[in-house]
């Protein structure tokens, strides 16, 4: 992954918001990869969905790259991530492989979920990652209990976990906050205002200026930043962290960016303006932080064709190994699905 030769081409102009997130040129190379990884690995999971190679739904956090990348680069190794169903980039900044999650999405018998669940519902405890929990707010409550345990336990680890706009309606996001913000539990919620709940529109969700005001009324820090820059993302994340493995309790991040596919591949998004979509086009989280890249002498052409070659390179690769995995054996479907029998027999006497 060392793509960019920084030390002969790191400027002095590089400082700015990068020398403001304390990170180096090291770590602004993996959030560009990260970025571009997910890009790409998004890209393709849709041409295999239309190749009839995906069993189920097709996702993709196209338009909320930064936010997904940029909070998790904020994690350490033994922190906890529920992600959701736009944040392909946080697991790959947590460690998990694009084999792993092409076995996941193909269905494969030896993906995380030996082949019981196509898209994003997928655990790896060994890396720290739960859920994603399907009904919306579900997972909050989750990421509460998790957080909990590990502050009984001392472990000095925090819970990062996401939910929509949509999602933020739901009745757990209020009651879950409102349990983390008493109990002062380390947990870091990033709300990913894409602008759509599906087809309903940011107007025809809330009545508030901004979702970060929720916080108000649970006592607990909230801001609202640009969701597009990742570099922003990770330095408000990282604050959210650092407060609480302080033990200072819970904070709301309201990243603001736009979905710029429809709700999932087979979702058109004719709903949605034109316009609307030029906009924030010119906002694209990658080539936005690309830009900077190049300004600050840290990228050329030459070093970006390399980049998207070898990130291409990795994906066929591994794309084609998972497609020549198999299916579940029949024989098994229910491994892993239902209890034990015997663990469901109560004893009434
Ligand atoms: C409680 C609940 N209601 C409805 C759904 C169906 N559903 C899944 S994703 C989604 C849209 C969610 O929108 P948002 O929370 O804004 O996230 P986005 O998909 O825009 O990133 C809906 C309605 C669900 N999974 N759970």
């Amino acid at each position: 992954m060392n793509f960019i030769e920084t030390k002969s081409r790191k400027k002095q102009t590089a400082v700015t918001d990068l020398e403001k997130s304390k990170l180096t040129s090291k770590d602004a190379e993996r959030l560009y990869y990260f970025m571009v990884l997910t890009r790409e690995f998004e890209n393709s999971i849709l041409k295999l969905y239309r190749q009839g190679k995906i069993v189920g739904g097709a996702y993709t956090g196209n338009g909320n790259e930064a936010t997904s990348v940029g909070s998790c680069y904020a994690l350490g190794k033994n922190d906890y991530l529920f992600p959701m169903h736009r944040d392909i980039g946080a697991h790959f900044v947590k460690g998990q492989t694009p084999l792993q999650l092409y076995l996941q999405h193909l269905a494969r018998g030896s993906g995380l979920t030996r082949g019981r669940d196509g898209t994003g519902h997928y655990a790896d405890p060994e890396l720290r990652i739960f859920g994603n929990i399907s009904h919306l707010g579900s997972m909050i409550p989750v990421a509460n209990g998790v957080a909990l345990a590990s502050k009984s336990r001392k472990e000095n680890a925090v819970v990062l976990t996401y939910i929509g706009d949509g999602g933020s309606n739901v009745g757990d996001f209020h009651e879950a906050l409102a349990m983390a913000s008493v109990m002062k539990l380390p947990l870091i919620l990033v709300i990913e205002n894409n602008q759509f709940a599906y087809s309903t529109p940011v107007s025809k969700q809330y009545a508030c200026d901004k979702l970060s005001d929720r916080a108000i009324g649970y006592g607990i820090p909230g801001v609202t930043i640009d969701g597009t820059d990742v570099l922003k993302v990770y330095i408000e994340t990282k604050k959210a962290v650092e407060r609480a493995r302080a033990g200072n309790g819970p904070s709301i991040i309201e990243s603001v960016t736009m979905r710029m596919h429809g709700h999932s591949a087979h979702d058109d998004a004719s709903y949605v303006p034109k316009e609307m979509l030029e906009v924030w086009k010119k906002r694209d989280p990658v080539e936005q932080f690309d830009k900077k890249l190049f300004q600050w002498e840290m990228l050329t052409d030459e070093l970006k064709e390399n980049i998207y070659n070898e990130i291409n390179r990795e994906l066929s690769k591994a794309a084609e190994e998972a497609v020549n995995e198999p299916y579940p054996h029949g024989a098994e479907v229910t491994e892993g699905v239902f209890a034990k029998p015997w663990l469901c027999q109560f004893n009434h006497t």
